[in-house]
């Protein structure tokens, strides 16, 4: 029988992650456990009532959904458990999160989430996801942690990924040597290995925007568009849109069978709408770590943005390598 779970990867592998010590181990199977009881709840989201909104109305002014509160709950509850981590950050919560007690202070570890992604597509039965950030904490150990322990660039991640609730649920994963993919087995209720350093092709014939805002595109991205959906047979054009307003399940399509995640500067998102912390630095990381390339469009790579607030948009274009400089060449 041919099955890697996580955890016998983790343990497999535990020597080549930074920092060498058990600390990370614990940290990725307790993200695991959060993903499994996640995945329980969102598979079943139709039947126990807890569709529909909570009711508030989180730091970004969307409607909270009840799946986000049990999804932020989750995670935290999981990550505090070990005292590994001194310090959280939530797409969800307007300030870091500093876990309780003394113990906590003594966490190497702080980590970014999106609890759950694309959450407005949870009642319609679309795949969401959860993405992740692990930094190691910049404040002295045994002291309080700080908001410049979260406000990390991305070229100073330990590890990041996400886990995509779709008609399997996936965890994907990087810790700066590759990327992973396991997918859930339920039967047994672990998480097996299912794709080994995973590559994202050079090019491929995708291409993911919300084309609705497209009058309040950068006029390169309008060419970029223009562009793709001219007919060449030999340059195999017109490419294809694909778009389902979820960044964890267009991301992982794209990964897998090549394509660029664009979501560009508009009027009414001068910076974009995707989060730096939580959604741009981690999806970048395990972008470029799979061969492909992440920038804002400006001529930067997103994981070299020096973060300066915790809940600030980017603009990101990231995929395939040859697919993203296609777009920055319209760009200038
Ligand atoms: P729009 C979900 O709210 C999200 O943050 C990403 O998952 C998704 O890619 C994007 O917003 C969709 O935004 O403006 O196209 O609906």
């Amino acid at each position: 029988m041919n099955i890697t779970t996580l955890g016998q990867f983790i343990i497999e592998k535990q020597n080549d992650f930074p920092y060498a010590k058990g600390e990370l181990s614990r940290l990725l199977r307790d993200i695991g456990i959060a993903a499994k009881m996640i995945s329980r709840e969102v598979n079943k989201a139709g039947l126990t009532h807890i569709l529909g909104d909570h009711g508030s109305v989180n730091v970004q002014g969307e409607d909270v959904k009840k799946l986000d509160i049990i999804g932020n709950e989750t995670f935290i509850w999981a990550l505090s458990r070990g005292g590994e981590v001194c310090m959280m950050a939530s797409e969800e919560n307007d300030e870091v999160i500093p876990l309780e007690g003394e113990f906590s202070k003594n966490g190497n570890y702080v980590i970014c989430i999106d609890p759950l992604d694309g959450s407005s597509n949870i009642d319609v039965n679309v795949s969401i996801g959860t993405i992740f950030s692990i930094y190691r904490r910049i404040s002295p150990a045994g002291t309080n942690p700080t908001l410049a322990d979260a406000l990390q660039a991305g070229n100073q991640l330990v590890a990041a990924g996400y886990v995509v609730y779709g008609t399997s649920t996936m965890l994907v994963f990087s810790t700066g040597k590759g990327v992973n993919a396991f997918t859930l087995d339920p039967s047994i209720g672990e998480f097996c290995l299912s794709q080994s350093m995973v590559q994202t092709p050079k090019s491929g014939s995708i291409y993911s925007i919300n084309e609705g805002n497209a009058a309040e595109f950068p006029e390169g991205i309008k060419q970029y568009l223009s562009w793709a959906k001219e007919k060449n047979s030999e340059e195999k054009r017109p490419l294809t849109a694909r778009y389902i307003g979820s960044m964890v399940a267009d991301f992982h399509r794209n990964l897998l069978k090549g394509g660029v995640f664009i979501y560009p500067p508009t009027a009414k998102s001068p910076n974009g709408k995707l989060r730096l912390m939580f959604e741009g630095i981690p999806m970048a990381y395990i972008c470029e770590q799979a061969g492909g390339k992440a920038t804002n469009g400006k001529g930067q790579s997103i994981l070299d943005i020096e973060p300066e607030t915790l809940h600030q948009r980017v603009p990101v274009i990231m995929g395939s390598l040859n697919m993203v400089e296609k777009v920055e060449a319209f760009l200038g």
